[in-house]
């Protein structure tokens, strides 16, 4: 086994020669390891076909943002080497190596001294992850995003999604639709609101940006001396997208006060202060790469992206849990309610959302 993997590595310009190569982190989607060489560490990672079919468009997404993100961090005396990741060629000079099973390998530079958290401890942490995010978004303002593949079609589609659900509902693989109406009913009485995001985008009124699309806090590396943001990683899912979409995303993980599959409700609340500490971080670094109905509509992301995976859950669970990981039979219906509670919240509490977004607009 190590033997094969020192052999992909060496595929790779690497500097140096293998000394060892181990099994590292915590990813549910890709299979990555850590490589040491008698000069450096590198990060070697198995592709998901499954999720990902298309590997090659995904290493042609990334190559062309990181690359792009270097210049910007070049001209500003920043390290390229740490402040994005840095893939390597292979002996072809093509960005993965595909290996005997047909699955695709790629590697890049291991960012050393620095951590990837999965859990936020409180507000400076997510004001941190918002100012790195809004750092991704302001130095991509100006790339072409009609230039990247769109590697999950329909990614952040809200109405699409809708169509999922209500497909699922009519199909009712799993014979429980009876066991989740009052979510259903939920979901259903939203229709017109699950389309204002894309509305606005068909309607020419808001631009297409570069969006990471998966912006949690555990996709961003923390140095672990300064606590600063240093890296946005898992660039698998960068695609053309809206800015609301990566700000809602990281609030509808970031700024609930309890885990995503919380079954107690009571738990589970939208925190404005999390809220706060998170978008002062974004908008004080990417205001000015904003128009004023972007801004106007970043909170329309928090309540869209927290409602569209809330439907995501629901349409999975009609459908037998065939997307999620479940680890018992009734994981997604409790999701999907923990989802629908945020909603519901973010409404209740949306004139103090948008008092607070005009503080930092
Ligand atoms: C999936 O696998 P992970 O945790 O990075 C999903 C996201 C959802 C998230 C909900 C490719 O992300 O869209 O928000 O689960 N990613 C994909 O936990 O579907
Ligand atoms: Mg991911």
């Amino acid at each position: 086994m190590v033997e094969s993997l020192k052999k992909l590595a060496e595929k790779f310009n690497i500097e140096g020669e293998v000394k060892d190569v181990v099994l590292f982190g915590n990813g549910h989607i890709n299979e990555t390891y850590k490589v040491f060489t008698d000069k450096n560490m590198y990060t070697l990672q198995k592709i998901n076909k499954v999720v990902f079919p298309d590997p090659a468009a995904i290493m042609e997404n990334s190559v062309g943002v990181t690359g792009f993100l270097a210049e910007k961090i070049k001209a500003r005396g920043g390290d390229i080497y740490r402040e994005t990741l840095h893939f390597l060629k292979a002996d072809d000079g093509k960005y993965y190596v595909i290996d005997e099973n047909g699955d695709y390998w790629r590697s890049w530079i291991f960012i050393d001294k620095a951590t990837a958290h999965e859990v936020v401890t409180g507000p400076e942490m997510l004001e941190e992850s918002g100012r790195a995010f809004g750092e991704f978004q302001r130095q991509l303002a100006d790339y072409p995003a009609d230039t990247l593949y769109e590697v999950i079609k329909d990614f952040h589609n809200t109405p699409a999604r809708f169509k999922q659900l209500t497909d699922a509902i009519e199909a009712n693989k799993s014979g429980r639709k009876g066991n989740c109406k009052a979510e259903i009913e939920f979901a259903l009485t939203r229709e017109e609101a699950a389309g204002e995001l894309m509305k606005l985008l068909n309607e020419g009124k808001l631009p297409l940006k570069v969006t990471h699309n998966d912006t949690k806090m555990s996709n961003i590396l923390v140095d672990d001396e300064t606590n600063k943001a240093v890296c946005i990683i898992d660039l698998d899912t960068v695609m053309p997208g809206l800015t609301a979409f990566d700000y809602g995303d990281s609030l509808r993980a970031g700024a609930s006060t309890a885990a995503e599959d919380e079954a107690d409700l009571s738990k589970v609340w939208f925190d404005l202060g999390l809220f706060e500490a998170y978008t002062k971080g974004f908008l004080s670094v990417c205001k000015d790469a904003l128009t004023e109905l972007e801004l106007e509509t970043l909170p329309l992301g928090a309540k869209l992206m927290t409602y569209e995976v809330g439907i995501r859950f629901l349409a999975d669970y009609i459908n037998g849990d065939v997307y999620f990981r479940t680890k018992y039979p009734e994981h997604n219906l409790v999701r999907a309610r923990n989802q629908f509670k945020l909603v519901k919240d973010i409404e209740d509490k949306w004139d103090k959302i948008m008092e607070i977004i005009h503080k930092y607009m």
